[in-house]
C-alpha cells in the first residue's frame, strides 16, 4: 500500500512530462497520431466502461464467458504452478473479467497476491474499492504505470512465480510486429514455469468488428474524441472538438481496425507555445484494435519464445484466451 502511494508520486510527474512529449511529436510528425494509452483519463475510463457495455462491443461477452463459465479450466492451467505466485494484470482496468477467476481461486484458498497494474490511477482506486467489497480476503498491491516499468516494480516487490494476465484484447493496441516486441520483452522478464495468458480477438466478418468499433451511439467517436479535450485541460491546448471527426476502418485482409479523428477544416491548435496547423481533411492516426488469426497467435508464441500450455476460446470461437508458459 505504502509502496503504490510513493510509486504513484514517482510515476505522476514523469507520466505528464512523457504525455506532453508523445503528444508534441505525435502531432508533429506526417501522419499526425496520438498514442491510444492516453484515452483513460477519468471520462475515457468511463466512455470505455459504456464500450464495454454496448451490444456491438461483443468483445467483453466473449471474454466473460471464458472467464465465467471456463473457470476451472483456468484454474487447471494455471495449476500447473503447484507454489505461491502474483497474480499480475497488465493494464487491469476494472477487472469485471478477472474477477471470477480471482474470486474461485480465493475460495480454494490459493496462496497468491493480486497485482493490476494500469496506466490509470481513477480505475485503479475504482477496481480496488470494488476488490475491497466483493473479494475483503484478496491480497492486492495495485500498481499504477507503464505495462514494463510496473512488471519491474512488481518483481523489485516480490521474487515469486508470476502468473500474467493480458485480458479483453489490450494486445490489439499493437500491430503484429510491436506485438512481437512486446511479447519477446515480456517473455525477458519472466522466470521458467512463469505463465502469460493473453486475450487475442480473432478475425471474423469484417461486419461484425466493424461496428463494434463505429457503434450508431456515437461512444466510440467521444471516446476517441475526448483525448483531444484531455490534452486541452492538461497540457493548456485549445482543440475546437466540434471541428474534428470520428473515422473507423476495418481491413479484414491484415486485420488491423483503425481509428481517425479528421480535421473538418483548415486550422492551428495551440498546445501552450506549439502551433499546430490542420488542413481540412487531415488525419490524426488516434488507435489499432488488430486482429488475429490462430497461425498468428501461434506464430506469436513461438516468435517470442514461449511454448503454448493451452487455449481456451469462448463458445462462438470469436476470441481466444491463450496460455503460453517460458
Ligand atoms: C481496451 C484495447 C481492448 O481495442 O478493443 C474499444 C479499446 N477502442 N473501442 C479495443 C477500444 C475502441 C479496446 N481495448
Amino acid at each position: 500500500m505504502i509502496v503504490k502511494l510513493q510509486k504513484e508520486l514517482k510515476c505522476k510527474s514523469k507520466h505528464s512530462d512523457s504525455f506532453r512529449s508523445e503528444v508534441l511529436e505525435g502531432l508533429s510528425s506526417n501522419p499526425k497520431r496520438l498514442a491510444s494509452k492516453y484515452f483513460y483519463d477519468e471520462t475515457g475510463d468511463r466512455l470505455f466502461q459504456q464500450i464495454m457495455a454496448m451490444p456491438e462491443y461483443y468483445l467483453t461477452n466473449c471474454e466473460l464467458d471464458i472467464f465465467q463459465n471456463k473457470t476451472d479450466e483456468l484454474i487447471k492451467a494455471i495449476s500447473n504452478i503447484n507454489e505461491s505466485f502474483d497474480l499480475i494484470e497488465l493494464g487491469a482496468g476494472d477487472a469485471m473479467k478477472s474477477s471470477f477467476l480471482l474470486k474461485d481461486l480465493v475460495a480454494k484458498s490459493t496462496d497468491f497476491t493480486y497485482m493490476p497494474i494500469d496506466i490509470s490511477g481513477n480505475i485503479l482506486s475504482v477496481l480496488q474499492e470494488n476488490m475491497n467489497r466483493t473479494i475483503p480476503e484478496l491480497k492486492i498491491i495495485p500498481l499504477e504505470g507503464q505495462y514494463f516499468d510496473m512488471l519491474d516494480e512488481a518483481t523489485y516487490i516480490s521474487n515469486r512465480k508470476k502468473v500474467v494476465l493480458f485480458l479483453g484484447g489490450n494486445i490489439g493496441n499493437m500491430d503484429i510486429e510491436e506485438a512481437r516486441r512486446f511479447c519477446s520483452e515480456v517473455r525477458r522478464k519472466l522466470n521458467p514455469g512463469d505463465l502469460f495468458l493473453i486475450g487475442f480477438d480473432f478475425k471474423k466478418n469484417p461486419h461484425t468488428i466493424l461496428a463494434a468499433y463505429n457503434d450508431s451511439a456515437g461512444i466510440t467517436a467521444s471516446f476517441n474524441l475526448n483525448l483531444l479535450t484531455r490534452i486541452n485541460r492538461e497540457l493548456h491546448a485549445d482543440f475546437d472538438v466540434e471541428q474534428f471527426q470520428h473515422y473507423q476502418t476495418y481491413d479484414p485482409i491484415s486485420g488491423a481496425c483503425k481509428s481517425f479523428l479528421v480535421s473538418l477544416c483548415d486550422q492551428k491548435v495551440k498546445i501552450n507555445n506549439h502551433s499546430i496547423y490542420f488542413k481540412a481533411n487531415e488525419l490524426i492516426d488516434m488507435e489499432i484494435s488488430q486482429k488475429f488469426s490462430e497461425q498468428d497467435v501461434k506464430d506469436l508464441a513461438k516468435d517470442s519464445g514461449f511454448h503454448i500450455l493451452t487455449e481456451i476460446n469462448d463458445s462462438k470461437n470469436w476470441f481466444v484466451d491463450s496460455i503460453w508458459m517460458v
